[in-house]
């Protein structure tokens, strides 16, 4: 049974004017070496925790400014929002298709919140907390290319001809500011669309994006904003000592105009100096270890790096099936083609090769879980491959090959196949990461101990479900496996109203 939302009624929760207030016994684990009797062991021994959670109940008018804002994905989550807000439907050649949030984990899909007369009862995910509607929110950005948003959205020829033709009126006047251009971070073939651009040094160029964000929230009246680079992918910068290693030798960097500090790191510079959130949407190394100190030393909020939209998502569902299966993979070759502008961004082999790094690296963690299949640092052979195929546009083919040796010798092949709007699936997760970054900003905790209440780590591991190659505070283990990522925010936010993590015992009915 599906029900629309809940109340929790228990003596550790407590809903007020502002806030909602949980005490939660956080039962967790503690690992000991010892040598009992000249044998070392391992010792576990469970433990719990009390923590207090405070959620923020008054839900903010919130602007979105995207870095990329006119291209594939920029253009088709704005028409996506307005199709929504405006209730707006469209022929199709099956039939009349009414717009909807499909694909988005705060939007469209569900938690089950326990039992009713022997029936699973469940909820909408965004009953758990009050997030903000999306149809609310007002969205702004940055792009090279001047292009108008209706032009865009026509220009990425994703959205059907019916759907574009009525929500040309509302995008035809949303025109993206300037935005920071430097040919050598991306392909030498975007040049022609870099029509529309913010001149001066580094510095200036930094002044000039804080100078947007304070102009864009006075217009809009709104009363936050979430930065989002859903731009061009960039090639890896250099991490130097002295040039961005540390936050000091970023900043004075910048002073210098140091050459190598990129487009995307200095939107993220102006967004951290003025705690706006920043979330980075592609591969690249935008948070050099001196912007990572940058925002933790002002606990402004980013997060990422790189969607984690189609072939990566299966790939860490299935590789942490087959690994929690006990079935060895051996071998992954993942291919894909596509014909939008990333495609043709990705062709040029820095560029290629910061996203072949973010799809590569995405099953460490569930190899790493079973010493019974692999010896210390033995890993699949993983392979990724990316093709420019112009005439396929933004439908973009993934396959992949997954090889595995199982029972006694035995090798079992499995081979998938995907056809699919690259940007249709990327939009719904632009939306999850604002929308859940923006709550987190709502929320306080404080464990046992620890005298006040604070937020969450700047550091945003709670987005880890959204990316591929999740942005994690140094020393922090990186958990890739689909269902961990999504059991620990759903976990997480059940804590904050108080209920138990889902652990599907189902204890009642044994
Ligand atoms: P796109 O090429 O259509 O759009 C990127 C836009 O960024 C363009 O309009 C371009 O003019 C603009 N741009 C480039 N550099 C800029 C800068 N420094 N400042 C402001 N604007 C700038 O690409 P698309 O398909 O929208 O993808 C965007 C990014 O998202 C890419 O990096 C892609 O790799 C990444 N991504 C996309 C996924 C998907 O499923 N669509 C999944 C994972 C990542
Ligand atoms: C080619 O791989 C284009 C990319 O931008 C992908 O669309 C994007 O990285 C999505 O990757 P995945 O692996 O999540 O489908």
């Amino acid at each position: 049974m599906f029900i629309e939302g809940f109340k929790v009624d228990s003596p550790n929760v407590k809903y007020t004017e502002e806030e909602i207030q949980s005490v939660y016994s956080y039962e967790t684990t503690e690992l000991l070496h010892e040598n009992r009797n000249g044998v070392y062991q391992w010792i576990v021994k469970p433990k719990t925790v009390k923590y207090e959670f405070r959620t923020e109940t008054r839900v903010p008018k919130l602007g979105v400014l995207l870095v990329g804002w006119g291209g594939n994905n920029g253009s088709t989550l704005t028409a996506g929002v307005i199709a929504n807000r405006e209730g707006i439907s469209w022929a199709t050649k099956d039939k009349i298709q009414q717009a909807n949030y499909f694909g988005s984990l705060t939007q469209a899909s569900s938690i089950r919140v326990g039992s009713f007369n022997g029936e699973e009862i469940y909820a909408p995910f965004k009953s758990l907390l009050p997030m903000v509607n999306p149809d609310d929110i007002v969205f702004g950005g940055w792009d090279i290319s001047s292009m108008n948003l209706a032009d865009a959205m026509a220009r990425a020829k994703v959205l059907d001809i019916d759907l574009q033709k009525q929500l040309r009126s509302y995008m035809e006047h949303m025109v993206p500011l300037p935005g920071i251009y430097d040919p050598d971070f991306i392909a030498a073939n975007q040049d022609t669309r870099a029509n529309h651009v913010i001149k001066g040094t580094k510095k200036e160029q930094v002044e000039q994006i804080i100078k947007d964000i304070r102009e864009f929230k006075e217009k809009s009246k709104v009363d936050k904003v979430v930065v989002l680079w859903t731009a061009n992918t960039e090639r890896y910068s250099s991490v130097v000592v002295g040039l961005n290693d540390t936050m000091e030798n970023l900043m004075a960097s910048l002073e210098r105009n140091e050459h190598e500090i990129s487009p995307s790191t200095l939107y993220a510079i102006a967004c951290v100096l003025e705690n706006i959130p920043f979330i980075n949407g592609s591969p690249q190394n935008t948070f050099v270890p001196g912007l990572i100190e940058l925002a933790i030393k002002n606990n402004s909020l980013i997060g990422g790096d790189d969607f984690k939209s189609g072939q990566t998502k299966m790939k860490s569902v299935l590789v942490d099936f087959l690994v929690g299966a006990g079935i060895k993979p051996t071998s992954i070759v993942s291919y894909n083609h596509l014909g939008n502008n990333d495609g043709m961004n990705l062709s040029a082999p820095q560029t290629f090769r910061s996203k072949e790094i973010s799809k590569s690296n995405v099953v460490d963690d569930m190899v790493a879980s079973n010493g019974i299949l692999y010896e210390p640092g033995e890993h699949p052979d993983h392979v990724v491959v990316i093709k420019y195929v112009p005439y396929v546009g933004d439908s973009k083919r993934a396959m992949d090959e997954y090889t595995s040796e199982i029972f006694m010798g035995g090798k079992s092949t499995i081979v998938l196949h995907n056809t699919c709007e690259d940007s249709l699936l990327a939009a719904p997760i632009i939306l999850d990461l604002v929308l859940l970054a923006e709550l987190s900003t709502r929320i306080n905790l404080k464990a046992e101990g620890e005298g006040k209440f604070h937020s969450f780590h700047p550091v945003a591991t709670i987005l880890s479900y959204l990316t591929k190659a999740p942005l994690v505070p140094p020393g922090t283990p990186v958990v890739n496996a689909l269902s961990k990522q999504r059991a620990m925010l759903e976990n997480i936010l059940r804590a904050c109203v108080g209920l138990a993590p889902e652990n599907n015992m189902i204890l009642e009915y044994k």
